[in-house]
């Protein structure tokens, strides 16, 4: 199927002009006229839109998002979330860094009654966030340097966010990250087969029950006490980092609906996932799928050089492996979706989710061919580094 295809499948999307995004913009007490609106971004789970007004004294945009309340059943539990973690982070850079702070986390735009989110005649939820300008996400990593951008912010983001002052925060999707759970929903729709694909899976499928031994292993060492639960972003493939245009820095994280409690390995591990390999997440040309040890080695750097300062030593030890047991939890989503019928994640053409998959379970396989030699790139990185651990 060419891009016309995928296009028109993807139209299939509601766009800007069928929802009523000036009511949304009133809501939130937007000032001046919208000229323009259009759907933003590459997210499988919300709709976002830019909008552009414009008023006395030019120009601003923002971004309008729909939250998919099928996917995060606590909208109210998540939004305070992300009113507690925006202003924390706002908080340490008043602290740390002088410039630009508006570009460097995003900015909830309040109603007048001071709540961050309206609810539509729809019953729709929606936010929003004032739009950072001069930035843009990647969806494919084009260098070392990307990658080693990403990763620094993603770990200052978790630095950033390690002193957030009680309560804990809400479970935005509970076991999110539970990968044997992620196993047993698979082995589900494996058994009913609703969408009668089972079969067209069977290498995916033979490949994930060679890994079950494996899949408990973070949580097992959470549980032993071995590795602490922090905050952490749930969330962090490379376009979830806003990268300045002009310097290249990365300068926002975004994309914060799964900011919760977690594991920081959870986070690294998603990074090596979106972040190590010169292709798409859904990449059908499977051997453009390869684990680039050079990309590896920026991440990690990227990643200790915020996040060093705070991680213990098991953590970093286990590393590479988070790399490859978060990349074959993804996959193992896309393929539970796909044999379920597709109803998580947003498709764009025909099985969309077993070739997002099948790219996902490449990379496994090329991170595990490459596993020696990357634990020693963790290994040589970390010990450039003074340990507090
Ligand atoms: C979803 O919304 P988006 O596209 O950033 C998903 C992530 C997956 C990712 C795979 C809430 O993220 O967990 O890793 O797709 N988000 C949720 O691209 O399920
Ligand atoms: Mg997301």
């Amino acid at each position: 199927m060419g891009r016309d295809d995928e296009n028109a499948q993807g139209a299939r999307l509601k766009s800007a002009s069928q929802f009523d995004l000036v009511a949304i913009g009133s809501a939130f007490g937007l000032k001046g006229d919208l000229i323009h609106a259009e759907r933003h971004g590459t997210g499988h789970i919300n709709d976002t839109f830019a909008v552009t007004y414009v008023h006395g004294e030019g120009m601003t945009r923002y971004v309008h998002q729909r939250i998919n309340r099928e996917v995060f059943s606590d909208p109210v539990g998540l939004m305070d979330n992300i009113r507690r973690v925006t202003g924390h982070l706002r908080s340490k850079l008043l602290e740390t860094v002088s410039s630009e702070i508006e570009r460097r986390v995003l900015t909830l735009v309040p109603k007048q009654d001071g709540s961050v989110y309206h609810i539509d005649a729809e019953d729709d939820m929606w936010r929003t966030y004032d739009f950072v300008e001069r930035a843009q996400t990647h969806d494919i990593v084009r260098s070392p340097a990307l990658a080693f951008e990403a990763a620094k912010a993603f770990g200052a983001f978790q630095r950033d966010l390690a002193d957030l002052p009680p309560p804990r925060l809400n479970d935005t999707i509970p076991a999110f990250h539970d990968t044997p759970s992620r196993f047993a929903a698979l082995q589900a729709a494996i058994g009913e087969d609703t969408a009668n694909r089972a079969a067209r899976a069977a290498a995916e499928i033979e490949f994930v029950v060679g890994h079950e031994p494996s899949l408990g292993r973070l949580l097992d060492l959470h549980r032993a006490g071995e590795i602490p639960e922090r905050v952490t972003h749930n969330d962090t493939k490379l376009n979830n980092v806003m990268i300045d245009v002009e310097t290249a820095e990365g300068v926002c994280v975004i994309d914060l609906d799964t900011v919760m409690p977690g594991l920081t390995l959870f986070d690294f591990g998603d990074m090596v996932r979106t972040s190590t390999s010169f292709s798409m997440e859904d990449e059908r040309d499977l051997s453009q799928v390869h684990m680039q040890m050079p990309l590896f080695e920026a991440l990690v750097r990227g990643y200790l050089q915020t996040a060093g300062s705070f991680l213990s030593r098991v953590e970093i030890g286990e590393m590479v492996f988070a790399g490859k047991l978060i990349t074959l939890e993804i996959g193992i989503r896309f393929l539970t979706d796909y044999l379920v019928g597709d109803t998580y994640f947003r498709i764009h053409r025909e099985e969309h989710n077993l070739d997002r998959c099948r790219a996902q379970f490449r990379l496994v396989e090329s991170i595990t061919e490459q596993q020696e030699s990357m634990l020693k790139v963790v290994e040589r990185v970390a010990s450039e580094r003074p340990w507090q651990h």
